[in-house]
């Protein structure tokens, strides 16, 4: 009897267990832990909007669009994270910005947030003030030539004038390629993008050292883009991600979370077109995302539906790729899911 009634005790508890297993872990109260100062975040709320530095004109990053707007794979995250903090993703004042200026005005707090194919280097995460969110985007330099007859690879530019801007990676990236390879390359630096697309197109410089995607969408606006070949090296690692500056720790943590959300829906299969059923997943992690259990939202200082409203207005980052890299030729390669492959992960919401 007594052992019947320890085997009833034991059998409650495994079932109790069993059941714990299968229910939602109590979502603990949000947590209310200091951030000390957010001035970027309260300045986000108080103006209405997010102030997004951008590039002048990277093709499929950030470039103007025919209705006076910006478009392009960092444009949409800017507006991604205005859904997710204010609930409409047209809160945004885009301001561009050269390679040379975008820390500056980040720094002197002029934007609030830079989205432009900036690359996470050692130096500029150190020595700047700066913190870098996540990588959004994984790509490397390479060189878009004029053709040449048997032009077929880098060290073959031996000689050649090599068009780069001041204030980005590849100006370093060409001087250590011409000297690991022992040949002579002659920079021209130039502080804009215009001003290089001139030099390009019309023969001033042989080619041009930039991130390869970029380049991809390069060559599409040359007035006869099979003038250019992208040569096949791959010079260097250029993770893109987003920057702010420091000393807001909450608004380092909302831009963050935000890139992740948007790898998480895709990772989860939430589209933009799919959220209405979705939201009646019963996978735990779908409920977490978009607000039906969990107070994420909250915990981030927002709305609960926060990636719920960047995904329905703005789409995952699957979908974000596709409306802006895809139709200019580049391919999810190493931008795979990690799940498929690629290596774009995002840390698990729990
Ligand atoms: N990813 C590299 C390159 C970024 C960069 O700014 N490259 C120049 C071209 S070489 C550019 O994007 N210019 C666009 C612009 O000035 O609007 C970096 O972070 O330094």
């Amino acid at each position: 009897m007594r052992f019947a009634s320890l085997l009833g005790a034991a059998g409650a508890a495994l079932l109790a267990f069993g059941a714990a297993a299968q229910a939602p872990a109590p979502t603990p109260a949000p947590a209310a832990v200091s951030r000390g100062a957010t001035p970027v975040f309260d300045g986000v709320k108080s103006r209405d909007y997010i102030r997004c530095g951008v590039s002048q004109g990277t093709p499929g990053f950030s470039a103007p669009n025919s209705q006076g707007g910006w478009a392009g794979f960092d444009v949409d995250f800017c507006r991604a994270l205005a859904a997710a903090v204010l609930g409409d993703a047209n809160k945004v004042r885009y301001q561009a910005y050269s390679a040379q200026q975008r820390f500056t005005a980040l720094q002197s707090g002029e934007i609030d947030v830079l989205s432009r194919n900036t690359t996470w280097t050692f130096q500029r995460d150190i020595q700047l003030g700066l913190e870098f969110v996540g990588i959004a985007f994984y790509d490397g330099a390479g060189f878009l030539a004029r053709k040449s007859p048997g032009l077929e690879r880098a060290v073959q530019l031996d000689g050649a004038s090599v068009c780069v801007q001041t204030g980005s990676t590849n100006e370093l990236i060409v001087a250590d390629f011409a000297r690991t390879n022992n040949i002579r390359l002659n920079p021209l630096v130039f502080q804009n993008l215009e001003q290089i697309f001139d030099a390009l197109f019309n023969g001033r410089c042989d080619a041009f050292n930039w991130d390869r995607a970029a380049l991809a969408g390069t060559r599409l606006r040359a007035p006869n883009p099979d003038d250019f070949v992208l040569l096949p090296e791959v010079l260097s690692k250029e993770p893109y991600s987003p920057v702010v500056a420091q000393g807001d720790q909450r608004w380092l943590e909302i831009v963050r979370w935000t890139l992740f959300s948007l790898v998480e829906a895709e990772e989860q299969g939430v589209t933009s077109a799919n959220l209405a059923e979705k939201l009646r997943s019963n996978d735990p992690n779908t409920q977490r995302l978009l607000g039906v259990t969990g107070n994420f939202g909250t915990m981030l200082g927002l709305s609960d539906r926060w990636a719920y409203e960047a995904v329905r207005q703005v789409g995952n980052y699957g979908e974000i790729f596709a409306r802006n890299l895809t139709p200019i030729g580049i391919d999810r390669g190493v931008n795979r899911l990690w799940s498929q492959g690629g290596l774009i992960y995002a840390p698990a919401m729990r």
